[in-house]
C-alpha cells in the first residue's frame, strides 16, 4: 500500500460513495485554504502524491480497485470462518471447489460495508470526467487541488501510446475523448507544452482537429466557447411540445437518450457559453489547424473523425438536419420560450425525482450546467448539483475516474447474495446473507416519484434500481434481481434463525406487478421502461459513437432475468395473478429462444459477451425446463444443447474461457488473448445450469478457475466485463470475485448432488 493512497478513504455513508482527502493530522502537509497548495511545500505534496498513482497500463490497463480494497480488509473483521468440508464427496474435486469458494467467500466478505453492500469501482469509460470538468470550469465551481491532481493522474495513465485516449480503459484513441482530455488537462491547469499534451494535439490536429469531433463533443465544446453553437444541428427544443402521439416526440426514446438531449437542448436553445477567459482563448488556437476565425462552422457540423463513426449518420437523419436547421433560422420565439420552460421544469423534476444524482453521469453533469444557468450559482439547486458531484467520483490505484453510475449497489449486492445462497453457503456466512438482505431490502422502491405521468416516468413502486433507493429509476432486470435474491434469502431460512423478520407479501407482489408491467408485446422486457417508439427510430440516432440509444429495446439479459424471477416467484406464492404470471413466463421464453443465434449463443448487450448473454439465456431456460420436467427435461432441451455445443467449442485448452471486448463490436465471438475468469465464470454457471453431459470440460473449467484464486481468496482483475451502446465498456469490479465463488458453489452442490443420486 502506498503512503498516499492512505490519505483517501471511501467514507461509510449509507448507499452513498464519498471519497474524502484525509491525510493525517500529525503529517506535516498544507491544510486549509487553496492557496497553501500554491506554496512550494503544498506543491511538493501533490507532486509526491501524483507519483503514488503511477499506473503502468500497458500489460492491463484495467486497474484493480486497490484502494478501496486495502482500505476495506484494513477494518477489524470476525476472524475468519473455518473451512470444513460439510460431507466428504468422495469428489476430491468436489471438496476442492468447497474449500476454495469458502476461501472466495471468506475474502469478500471483508469488502462489504456495515450497511450490507459491497463498494466498487464502476469506471471505465472515458468521456466522463472530462465533462465534469468542463462543467465545473464553467460553473466556477472548481475541485480541490488534491482532487484535481488524481483526475490529472488518471488521464495521463490512460494516454495511449500514439497519444489519444479511447472512447474507454480499453479502447483504441478516438477523437471524442482525446479532444476532451486534451481540453479537460488544459482546463486544470496543464501546460500545452508538456510532452503528453504535445503528443495528443498532434494526434488531434492528425485527425484533422476538433471540428471532427463527435455531435456530443461539439456539444461540449460549444458551451465552453471553443467551438461555434452555430456548428452544431439543431436540437429543436420545440420537440418536446410535439404531440405525443407521433413517433418522434423524445418521451418514446430511451430514457438515457432522453434525458440526456433534455439539458443539451436547454443549452443549445440558450445557447449557454462560458465566458471567455484565457485558457479558452488558447484552446481555440490549439484545437485546429486553422485559425478559429476561418473555421466554417456549417460544414464542421456533420464532421466526424473516421476513428469515431461507429453509427455513421443515415440519410434519413440528414435530410432531417436539414429540415431542423432551416426551422432554426426561422423559429418562432414565443414557441421556443414555452419549450425551454417546459425542459427546465423537467430538468427540475428529475432533479428532485433522483435528489440531484440524476439517471446517470452525463445528465448529472449538463443538468449541472442548465441549473446554474437558470437558477444562479448561489441557488440552493446548484449547489445540491456539486454536492452530488462527488457521489460519481472514485480513487483506484490509477487516480480519480468518473463512474458511469453513482454505484452499482443493488446489482453487485443482489448478485453477491445469489452467488451465496444458492449453494447453500449462508450456512457458512449468515452474517453476510443477512446484511445483504437488508440492504437489498432497503433499496426497493416504495413510491411513485412526483408528477409521474407528467414526465413520462413508468410506474417505480416495487421496482428495485441498479444502484442506491434515492437514484430512483426502476429496471427491469434488476428488479427481478432484486426479488429473486429476497426470494432465496426467504428460502434460505437465515432470518429466521436470527430471528429477523423478512419483508411482505404485499412488496414482492408489487415487485411482481412492475415485471409484468415492463413486458413488451414481443415477450421481451426492455431495461427502464416498455419500448416506446418504433425501430426505425434508430436511424435518428444522432451521436456517431454509440450504437442504440434511440429507444429501450428488449433484451436477452433483461428478458432472461425477469422471466428466472416470475418461475421462481410462482413457486414461493402460486396463486398471486397466476394466469399473467404463466403467460407472461411463455411469451418470454419464447423470446429468449428466438434470440438464440445459429450458432447456439447469445449475444449480450450489457457485459462482454456472448458468455455474458447465453449466460442470461442458459439459466432462465434451464430453470424453466427444470421446473417442468426435472434433469431429464434439461438435458432434452435443444435450445440448451445448442448452447452447450456453443461454449464447449470455444473452451480453451487451459480449460478456461476468453473473450475480448471487440465481440460486443462485431457481433461476434472474439476470442481474447488469455483466458478469462469472469468469462469462464459464466461459461461454467451455463454448462452446468443445462446439465451439461461434458462433466470433463466442467471440471477443467472448475480447475482453471482455482488455479487463477489468489491465496488470500480473490482473484487478479481482467479485462473489462461491461458494456453499453455496442462501444463503450464499464469496469464491474465485483465480477472477478462473485461470479467465480458462484460458479465453484455450483459445482460442488449440484454436481456432487447429482452423483450422489
Ligand atoms: C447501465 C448499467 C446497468 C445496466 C444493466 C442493469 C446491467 C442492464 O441489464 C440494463 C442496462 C443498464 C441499466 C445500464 C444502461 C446504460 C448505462 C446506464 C449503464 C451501462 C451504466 C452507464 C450507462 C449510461 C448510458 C452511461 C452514460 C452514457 C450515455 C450514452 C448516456
Amino acid at each position: 500500500m502506498k503512503e498516499f493512497w492512505k490519505y483517501w478513504k471511501l467514507r461509510p455513508e449509507e448507499d452513498r460513495h464519498v471519497w474524502r482527502f484525509a491525510p493525517p493530522a500529525e503529517k506535516d502537509f498544507p491544510t486549509g485554504s487553496d492557496r497553501d497548495w500554491e506554496t512550494p511545500r503544498g506543491k511538493r505534496f501533490l507532486e509526491a502524491m501524483s507519483r503514488d498513482f503511477l499506473f503502468d497500463k500497458s500489460a492491463n490497463s484495467n486497474s484493480a480497485d486497490r484502494l478501496y480494497r486495502h482500505q476495506a480488509l484494513e477494518l477489524p473483521h470476525p476472524p475468519p470462518a473455518t473451512a470444513t468440508v460439510p460431507e466428504e464427496s468422495g469428489d476430491p474435486l468436489a471438496n476442492q471447489a468447497f474449500l476454495s469458494t469458502h476461501r472466495g467467500i471468506d475474502f469478500y466478505r471483508r469488502l462489504q460495508r456495515d450497511d450490507g453492500h459491497w463498494p466498487g469501482d464502476y469506471g471505465g469509460p472515458h468521456f466522463l470526467l472530462p465533462g465534469l470538468v468542463i462543467a465545473s470550469h464553467i460553473t466556477g465551481a472548481p475541485f480541490p487541488p488534491p482532487h484535481q491532481t488524481l483526475m490529472k493522474r488518471y488521464m495521463y495513465n490512460h494516454q495511449n501510446d500514439d497519444g489519444g485516449w479511447g472512447l474507454h480503459l480499453e479502447g483504441a484513441s478516438v477523437l471524442f475523448t482525446t479532444v476532451l482530455q486534451y481540453v479537460a488537462l488544459r482546463l486544470l491547469g496543464e501546460d500545452p507544452g508538456n510532452a503528453e499534451l504535445t503528443r495528443a494535439r498532434e494526434w488531434i490536429l492528425s485527425q484533422g482537429g476538433a471540428t471532427g469531433i463527435p455531435p456530443w463533443g461539439k456539444f461540449y465544446l460549444s458551451v465552453l466557447g471553443v467551438y461555434a453553437w452555430e456548428g452544431n444541428h439543431s436540437l429543436m427544443p420545440e420537440m418536446w411540445l410535439l404531440p405525443r402521439f407521433l413517433p418522434v416526440h423524445p418521451w418514446r426514446y430511451w430514457c438515457h437518450c432522453r434525458m440526456v438531449y433534455l439539458p443539451m437542448s436547454y443549452c443549445f436553445g440558450h445557447r449557454v457559453t462560458a465566458s471567455e477567459t484565457e485558457v479558452t482563448r488558447a484552446l481555440r488556437q490549439e484545437l485546429y489547424p486553422c485559425d478559429y476565425a476561418t473555421i466554417d462552422w456549417r460544414a464542421a457540423r456533420d464532421r466526424v473523425a473516421r476513428t469515431d463513426l461507429f453509427h455513421p449518420p443515415s440519410p434519413l437523419l440528414k435530410t432531417l438536419n436539414v429540415f431542423l436547421d432551416g426551422y432554426e433560422s426561422i423559429h418562432l420565439r414565443p414557441l421556443r420560450k414555452r419549450a425551454l420552460k417546459f425542459i427546465l421544469e423537467y430538468i427540475d423534476a428529475e432533479d428532485r425525482q433522483t435528489e440531484y444524482i440524476d439517471i446517470g453521469p452525463v445528465n448529472q453533469v449538463i443538468n449541472s450546467i442548465c441549473i446554474w444557468h437558470a437558477h444562479g450559482k448561489d441557488s440552493p439547486q446548484f449547489r445540491k448539483h456539486v454536492e452530488r458531484w462527488a457521489d460519481y467520483l472514485w480513487v483506484a490505484e490509477d487516480g480519480m475516474k468518473m463512474n458511469g453510475y453513482n454505484g452499482s449497489q443493488l446489482w453487485d449486492t443482489g448478485f453477491a447474495t445469489q452467488a451465496i445462497v444458492e449453494n447453500g453457503m449462508e450456512r457458512h456466512f449468515p452474517e453476510v446473507v443477512r446484511k445483504a438482505y437488508r440492504f437489498i431490502e432497503r433499496q426497493q422502491l416504495r413510491e411513485e416519484v412526483a408528477d409521474r405521468e407528467r414526465f413520462f416516468r413508468h410506474i417505480s413502486k416495487g421496482a428495485w434500481p441498479f444502484s442506491t433507493r434515492p437514484h430512483g429509476w426502476p429496471i427491469s432486470d434488476c428488479t427481478a434481481l432484486g426479488l429473486h435474491a429476497t426470494l432465496l434469502v426467504h428460502r434460505s431460512g437465515v432470518l429466521e434463525a436470527a430471528g429477523s423478520n423478512p419483508i411482505g407479501r404485499d412488496r414482492l407482489q408489487d415487485a411482481v406487478d412492475v415485471i409484468l408491467s415492463l413486458q413488451n408485446p414481443d415477450g421481451g422486457w426492455a431495461s427502464y421502461e416498455n419500448t416506446r417508439g418504433p425501430a426505425w427510430l434508430e436511424l435518428l440516432n444522432p451521436a456517431a459513437i454509440f450504437r442504440d440509444i434511440m429507444i429501450d429495446y428488449s433484451y436477452t439479459e433483461c428478458s432472461a432475468s425477469c422471466i428466472q424471477a416470475l418461475l421462481h416467484y410462482r413457486e414461493s406464492d402460486p396463486r398471486y395473478r397466476r394466469g399473467e404470471i404463466d403467460r407472461a413466463i411463455e411469451n418470454g421464453l419464447r423470446f429468449v429462444r428466438a434470440k438464440q443465434r445459429q450458432d447456439g449463443g447469445w449475444f449480450g448487450s450489457w457485459g462482454v459477451c456472448f458468455t455474458y448473454g447465453t449466460w442470461f439465456a442458459v439459466e432462465a431456460l434451464a430453470a424453466a425446463a427444470k421446473q417442468a420436467g426435472g434433469t431429464a427435461a434439461l438435458r432434452a432441451d435443444p435450445h440448451l444443447q445448442r448452447a452447450c455445443r456453443f461454449l464447449l467449442d470455444r473452451q480453451n485448452g487451459d480449460g478456461g474461457w476468453g473473450e475480448a471486448f471487440q465481440s460486443c463490436l462485431r457481433k461476434e465471438y472474439v476470442p481474447h488473448a488469455k483466458s478469462q475468469i469472469v468469462n469462464t465464470a459464466w461459461a461454467l454457471l451455463s454448462l452446468m445450469a443445462a446439465a451439461c453431459p461434458d462433466t470433463a470440460a466442467v471440471r477443467k473449467g472448475i480447475r482453471f478457475l482455482m488455479t487463477r484464486q489468489e491465496e488470500n481468496g480473490d482473484w487478479p482483475q481482467e479485462g473489462i466485463s461491461g458494456v453499453f451502446n455496442h462501444t463503450c465498456a464499464i469496469t464491474y469490479t465485483a465480477y472477478r470475485n462473485v461470479f467465480p465463488i458462484w460458479a465453484l458453489g455450483r459445482y460442488f452442490s449440484s454436481y456432487r448432488q447429482d452423483r450422489n443420486h
